[in-house]
């Protein structure tokens, strides 16, 4: 059992040492335990640290890609180099290396595929409380869209096995944090969540700089993705809403028809007939949606045998990225 733990890293030359100086080596039930670290187009010394810290593998991107396009490179490089177990850690120190024998257990144990740490973010001393109420909304509505119940879905310390990382196709560009636990929900992948422990914080959130684009970024992808997978019901709801709402008016006209004074009223007639036939365009285009949905999945699987393929031949390094490895 090969276990690859990647750090996806921007400028990250300050805090990289503790945080693979605190990653053990050795695991039980683990053979080998090979480090991997993304390079997101870093300006700062963070390469050059990850070769003087010894780290085995280095994917180096050739400009600031984004965390989420960064996790998939790794992803990929990870399964090329032949992990049977990939682990995701940031590059700030914030999860503590400890705990990684607690992810990869359920792993190992049989019963996962997918892994998520949870920070218990309640307890954690240095998030405002703006912020750990926005992480308690936007999990909650990631538990209900991806049929999961994971309670920490923004987390960034994870595990996985070989088949969830094959499965698994970060389109998004913020995160990848939200659209893996939907994927894995709706692909429905075994995921199951540990208690996990966090350090001090050793610098401020890249991530979460200003909560105001941090939440129109989250909504628009917890939105999309859903999309993604159950356009019929989106559509049906909107259309149905619309629908509704006209159905509603014209309600309302008909009691004013009947009463005797509907030549007043005819305006919401025409409204409630606009009403109408958008609620019912709405609810065919989820139809249409539904069908390239479907073809949606065929793609997906292709791809799923594609890099199976790909690794399963031992597959050289992705087409996009070069792995070096040190
Ligand atoms: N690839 C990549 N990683 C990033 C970027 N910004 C932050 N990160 C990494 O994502 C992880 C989490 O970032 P951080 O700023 O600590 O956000 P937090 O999760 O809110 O604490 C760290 O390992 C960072 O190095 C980016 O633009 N690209
Ligand atoms: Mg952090």
């Amino acid at each position: 059992m090969k276990l690859i733990i990647q750090i996806p890293c921007y400028n990250e030359e300050k805090t990289l040492p503790c945080t693979v100086a605190d990653i053990p080596r050795s695991f039980s039930g683990v053979d080998e335990v090979e480090l991997l670290v993304i390079d997101d187009g870093s300006t700062d010394r963070t390469v050059q640290v990850a070769r003087e810290l010894g780290v085995d593998h280095i994917v180096q991107l050739t400009n600031n890609k984004g965390l989420a396009e960064a996790f998939m490179a790794g992803l990929n490089a990870s399964l090329n180099l032949g992990a049977d177990l990939i682990v995701n850690t940031d590059g700030d120190n914030q999860y503590r290396g400890k705990d990684i024998g607690k992810l990869i257990r359920p792993i190992i144990n049989g019963g996962a595929d997918f892994v998520v740490g949870n920070r218990q973010v309640q307890n954690i001393g240095h998030f405002s409380f703006s912020k750990k109420i926005l992480q308690e909304i936007g999990s909650w509505v990631v538990r209900q869209v991806s049929n999961t119940n994971v309670p920490d879905t923004t987390s960034g310390f994870r595990a996985m096995n070989r088949e969830a990382a094959l499965r698994i196709n970060v389109i998004s560009r913020f995160t990848y944090t939200l659209e893996t636990i939907i994927q894995a929900g709706k692909k429905n992948l075994a995921i199951t969540h540990v208690p996990v422990e966090t350090n001090e914080k050793l610098r401020d959130s890249r991530l979460f700089t200003n909560i105001y684009t941090y939440v129109k970024r989250s909504i628009s992808t917890i939105f999309r993705i859903y999309t993604m997978y159950e356009p019929l019901k989106t559509f049906l709801w909107i259309g149905g809403v619309i629908f509704s709402v006209g159905m509603i008016i014209s309600i309302r006209f008909l009691f004013f028809y009947l009463m005797g004074n509907g030549a007043g009223h005819v305006q919401s007639l025409i409204f409630a007939a606009v009403l109408f036939i958008i609620g019912f365009q709405t609810m065919v285009m989820g139809l249409m949606a539904d069908l390239i949905g479907s073809n949606r999945r065929l793609i997906e699987n292709m791809l799923y045998r594609l890099r199976k393929q790909e690794v399963d031949n031992n597959g050289t390094a992705n087409e996009r990225h070069d792995v070096v490895s040190s």
